[in-house]
């Protein structure tokens, strides 16, 4: 037991009909960051991601490549796993569907939901698409050019008609309308909650949760021939991981409810009204946010693997390294909206704000103390109103970046933190602490002081974003203890403390040829 503030975060969990591509990097990436800033400022974090392996998709993707499901879904979450490992993701847990002890929560919750009167047999004729694994409405489709009905994903849909399960989803829709409107945030971004608002305003219609026409997922108990909604079995790994359906286990009593959901756009709908309605009905309480991320489209289309332009962060990680692919994605576009890959402006942000901000200060810093001040954190004289301001601006960052990290601002959260370094190179330019050395060395040492501060602090805030490069600018300084509680004044550098031969931390990038992707 610790006596720290507790936080959940989740993310999606992938299908692994598919390889992992950029999008899901994303997501799980910016989950990444929040758990480490949240550990870094004190709280106990736990960050869950995994794979969903279950469902009609999954099973016919198997066939396809002609496997067992299992096999298949060990090959693929496999891949999901390196990809955790490739990014430096600090999730305490990867689930995976297939595992016995989500089975036995997913059932438990079945027989809750069953005993409250909340499920019933009937049968569902309607259409349905597999690569949304979705029910849809009639009046929700188009009609694509071949006549081939669509969703509004522009997925393919499919005419079903079996005997099903159903969930009274339609009993839900005014405590779902009352949770929106309750003021605390519950759908984010704003916009979002406006769309899940007016699409449960349209109307609920009981919902399918089990299938009969394949055999692919969870058993429904004591119903033979039927199998979970890929869905409710999907949604319920949150609770899983915590130990439900034990609820006096540690985990479930510290972690739950979860903090932050965080989803793509597109199954807003799952976790923002199928997700609480379900919790509703058990009894459960109710997540206290879901955040729902914007879309990546690569130099202008869409994603995908039929058009063959699906980024890939391995290779992406291979040309650039790890922590400037980190920045970029979460930099360049304000989180929840849509953002576009471009290898141009991946090279144009990371040079700008990496290898020329923050790492060009860094290293015109270091290497000044390191020839001019014997190798060591100079000792500094009486600060001048210059000095102060820096240093006070310095030492209130934190309060900046956590407002806007706790609105998952990231974006603006990185441009705090960076024009920060950029008010460091101002300072560096006035002071010219290069000119100091011969007419006034003490002035030097204070000026090259401030500066080593304000880097150690911005080290010790850029962890969550970039863990490696953070840890090599602390390494360099010396500094051991580097959580949110040294920064500030409380804390500054000891002078007198030797630290090593600057390196160059962030590479400079040649802009892409034109032309080439
Ligand atoms: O929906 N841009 O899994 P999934 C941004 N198994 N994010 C993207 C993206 C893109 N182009 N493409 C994918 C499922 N994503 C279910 C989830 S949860 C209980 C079950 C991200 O493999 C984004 O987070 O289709 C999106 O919501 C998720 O991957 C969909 O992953």
């Amino acid at each position: 037991m610790t006596d720290k503030p507790a936080y959940y975060i989740t993310t999606p969990i992938y299908y692994v009909n598919d390889v992992p591509h950029i999008g899901h990097a994303y997501t799980t990436l910016a989950c990444d960051v929040m758990a480490r800033f949240k550990r870094l400022d004190g709280y106990d974090v736990m960050f869950l991601t995994g794979t969903d392996e279950h469902g009609q998709k999954i099973e016919r993707s198997a066939a396809d490549a002609g496997v067992p499901p299992l096999e298949f879904c060990d090959k693929v979450s496999a891949r999901f796993q390196e990809l955790a490992d490739a990014m430096n993701y600090s999730h305490n847990q990867f689930i995976r569907t297939t595992e016995e002890r989500h089975k036995k929560a997913v059932q438990h919750l079945w027989k809750v939901l069953e005993d409250k009167g909340f499920i019933y047999q009937d049968n569902y004729a309607g259409w349905y698409s597999v690569r949304d694994e979705a029910f849809y409405a009639e009046k929700e489709l188009t009609e694509g050019e071949d006549g081939q009905k669509l969703a509004p994903t522009g997925a393919p849909v499919e005419w079903v008609e079996e005997p099903s399960f159903f969930f009274k989803l339609s009993a839900f829709e005014e405590q779902l309308l009352a949770l929106y409107d309750n003021g605390q945030e519950f759908v984010m971004p704003k916009s979002r909650l406006n769309e899940v608002r007016s699409f449960v305003k349209g109307g609920l219609e009981d919902l399918s949760i089990s299938r009969s026409s394949f055999t692919w997922g969870v058993p429904v108990p004591e119903h033979e021939g039927h199998v979970m909604y890929v869905w409710i079995d999907a949604l319920t790994n949150y609770l899983t991981a915590i130990g439900y359906p034990d609820v006096d286990a540690a985990d479930y009593q510290a972690f739950w409810p979860a903090d932050l959901h965080m989803v793509g756009k597109d199954i807003l709908r799952f976790h923002a009204v199928y997700w609480p309605a379900f919790l509703m009905a058990a009894d459960l309480p109710l997540p206290k946010r879901v955040f729902a991320h914007g879309w990546w489209t690569n130099e202008g289309q869409k994603i995908s693997k039929s058009l063959g332009n699906v980024i890939d962060p391995f290779e992406l990680m291979e040309s650039y390294g790890l922590d400037p692919v980190r920045f970029f994605l979460l930099r360049e576009v304000p989180f929840g909206n849509d953002g576009d890959f471009s290898r141009k402006a991946f090279v144009l942000t990371c040079n700008a704000n990496l290898a020329k901000g923050l790492g060009n200060l860094a290293q015109r810093t270091l290497s000044m103390v390191f020839k001019n001040c014997e190798a060591q954190i100079p000792v500094p004289s009486e600060f001048t109103n210059e000095d102060k301001e820096i240093l006070s601006t310095t030492d209130n960052l934190i309060q900046i970046v956590r407002a806007h990290m706790d609105q998952q601002e990231f974006h603006s959260a990185l441009e705090a933190i960076f024009a920060h370094a950029a008010a460091g190179d101002k300072y560096i330019s006035v002071q010219e602490p290069w000119k100091l050395k011969k007419t006034d060395p003490e002035r030097m040492n204070t000026v090259l002081y401030v500066l080593s501060d304000v880097i150690r602090q911005l080290a010790i805030l850029i962890q969550p974003i970039m863990p490696e490069s953070g840890a090599k600018f602390l390494d360099m300084l010396k500094i051991e203890d580097r959580s949110f509680a040294e920064l500030g004044a409380d804390h500054r550098l000891a002078p007198g403390t030797p630290i090593d031969k600057p390196e160059g931390v962030f590479p400079q990038f040649e802009l892409p040829e034109e032309g080439a992707e």
